[in-house]
């Protein structure tokens, strides 16, 4: 007889398991349970199924191994309910468990789903506080109470000193709260730059390998390249990879954050978002070494203030966010886009380089930098006007890292301005002129990055005018758009029709670029 089902997740399979907390293993039976439910409501990409489901295959081995009663449900295995409530009901009725509990799920709809389940089931069922995260809901939401704006500055600044990172004598270490401004090179050419080393891949093991082979049989329509598949699935890997990240990439991060590459899917970055996001890596932990390589010498400040920023600071922000504005967040749609997700999103296939490039990474690799997603695909979505929920389904479905708690928060409130300004102080909107000082990507593009209107014009410059101007009721009395609406203003009203004539066709048809 089993007292207790404890219910892991596939992005609480790190670890450290809270729900675990408290329990003993004779009372207690584990339940992971790959069910088609969640591999089916995003449209996921074949090698973010593969990661969360080796992770959780290797959870549980090591789980066994600790002495813990675990139940694993595998997608194929006869029976198979197909989702994760039915998964508890058969355990519940297999165990006769009276108690049902669960780490507090990332993503609202999963909550949702559970809670309404535990209110009708006849167990004691139980939410235990996700304390992976360094933010707790409580301290988020009273932070955020009676401010106007929520800027992420000032919380991280907050969170700096609750932390005790990066701090000397109760002030920023090096005397500034943010070196952003340093961390704006772009890429020199190959043999001009220091050497990129990319993310430290692993061969897969005997468990990966018949991971792979479940989501090439029953996952074939995936998005994606399944192969080759190189992500850690276990802590120690995950461990090793960022080890390396801290001794070839983070000295170069501050300075290339921003940039991109064609020959470089890569660049400085950390790789690490699905570790961190499904439990295989400690944020403060990996904000600790990062101090602890700056205070050793062997990382510049600038490189590891903007690493503890993305963590300590965006991460954390973006999911009080979340929980604070779920679930009507889902919804907004501020600048009423109403175009449909082009197919290029998908296949890549389009004359636009930089949108190619950053695309076909995704495809290969289920991951691109922030400022791909940002400030190419984003951008993109942004200016042509894209459906923010078809934009936020992309995005949730083909980046290994997402879950809804940091994905929708990044796509509504960073990329697409859809919450009209929750966090961001103005749309993160940018001509060509952007992507090519922060690229290579326009010297190789059929369009001209030079011209904003006419059949050769980069459709990033005309889509730019065209949305300041199509928005201009809702943006014109936003302090920080003002110059823009000035620059617009200051324009031959010829060249503007152009640029709008030109928007209208492509908007009509965005394939055709
Ligand atoms: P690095 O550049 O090395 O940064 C270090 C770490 O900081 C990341 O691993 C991540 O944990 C954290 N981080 C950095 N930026 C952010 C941010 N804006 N919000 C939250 N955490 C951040 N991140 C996700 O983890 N999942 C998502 O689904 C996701 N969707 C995004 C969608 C859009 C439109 C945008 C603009 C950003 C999105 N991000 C998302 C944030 C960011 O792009 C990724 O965290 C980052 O690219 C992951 O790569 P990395 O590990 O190499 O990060
Ligand atoms: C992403 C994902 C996938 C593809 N499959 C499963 C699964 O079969 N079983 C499971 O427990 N979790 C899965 N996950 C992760 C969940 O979607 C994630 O736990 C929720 O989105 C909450 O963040
Ligand atoms: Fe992208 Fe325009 Fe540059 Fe082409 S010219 S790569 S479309 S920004």
């Amino acid at each position: 007889m089993t007292d207790r089902i404890v219910l892991v997740l596939g992005d609480q399979v790190g670890a450290r398991i809270p729900a675990l907390d408290g329990t003993d293993p004779d009372g207690t039976r584990v339940l992971l349970a790959e069910v088609a439910s969640e591999v089916g409501y995003a449209p996921h990409h074949a090698k973010k199924i593969a990661l969360v489901f080796s992770a959780m295959r290797h959870c549980a081995e090591r789980l066994r191994g600790d002495g813990w009663q675990v139940d694993y449900v595998r997608l194929d295995d006869a029976g198979n309910s197909g989702s994760l409530t039915g998964e508890l009901e058969r355990a519940v009725a297999a165990h006769g468990a009276r108690e049902v509990r669960v780490t507090e799920p990332g993503e609202w709809r999963v909550r949702e789903g559970l809670r309404t389940w535990g209110e009708r089931a006849d167990v004691d069922f139980a939410f235990v506080e996700d304390d992976r995260f360094l933010a707790d809901r409580a301290f988020f939401a009273n932070w955020a109470k009676n401010r106007k704006t929520l800027r992420m500055e000032y919380f991280y600044r907050e969170m700096r000193r609750r932390h005790d990172l990066l701090m000397e004598d109760g002030a920023p270490a090096g005397g500034e709260w943010n070196y952003d401004a340093d961390n704006r090179r772009k890429l020199p050419p190959p043999g001009k730059r220091p050497r990129i080393s990319g993310p430290m891949q692993f061969t897969p093991d005997a468990i990966t390998g018949e991971v792979l082979e479940l989501v090439r049989e029953h996952c074939a329509d995936a998005f994606g390249d399944l192969e080759p598949f190189w992500f850690a699935v276990t802590p120690g890997d995950a461990k090793r990879a960022f080890a390396h990240f801290l001794e070839y990439s983070l000295p170069y991060f501050g300075d290339y954050q921003d940039a991109m590459a064609a020959d470089e899917d890569f660049v400085f970055h950390s790789i690490i978002s699905m570790y961190v996001n499904i439990g295989l890596l400690d944020p403060l932990e990996c904000c600790r070494r990062a101090e602890e390589a700056w205070r050793d010498g062997n990382a510049p400040l600038n490189a590891v203030e903007g690493f503890v920023r993305q963590i300590l600071g965006w991460r954390e922000f973006v999911r009080g966010v979340y929980w604070l504005k779920m679930p009507d967040y889902a919804q907004e749609n501020a600048l009423a886009a109403d175009r449909p997700l082009p197919d290029f999103y998908w296949s890549g296939e389009t004359d636009m380089r930089c949108m190619r490039e950053a695309i076909g990474a995704t495809r290969r690799n289920a991951y691109a930098h922030h400022i791909q997603r940002l400030m190419v695909t984003g951008n993109f979505a942004l200016l042509a006007g894209i459906r923010p929920a078809e934009v936020a389904d992309w995005y949730l479905g083909v980046y290994a890292d997402a879950f809804e708690w940091v994905e929708l928060p990044n796509v509504a409130g960073m990329a697409l301005f859809a919450d009209g300004g929750v966090f961001a102080s103005k749309p993160y909107a940018a001509s060509g002129k952007y992507i090519d000082r922060m690229s290579d990507y326009c010297k190789g593009c059929r369009y001209d990055v030079k011209a904003s209107s006419g059949e050769d014009a980069c459709p990033f410059n005309y889509l730019y005018w065209d949305f300041v101007a199509r928005n201009r009721e809702t943006l014109a009395g936003n302090a920080r758009m003002g110059m823009m609406y000035r620059n617009l203003d200051k324009q031959d009203p010829e060249r503007v029709a152009a640029m709008r004539a030109d928007a209208e066709r492509a908007r009509a048809d965005l394939d055709a670029l």
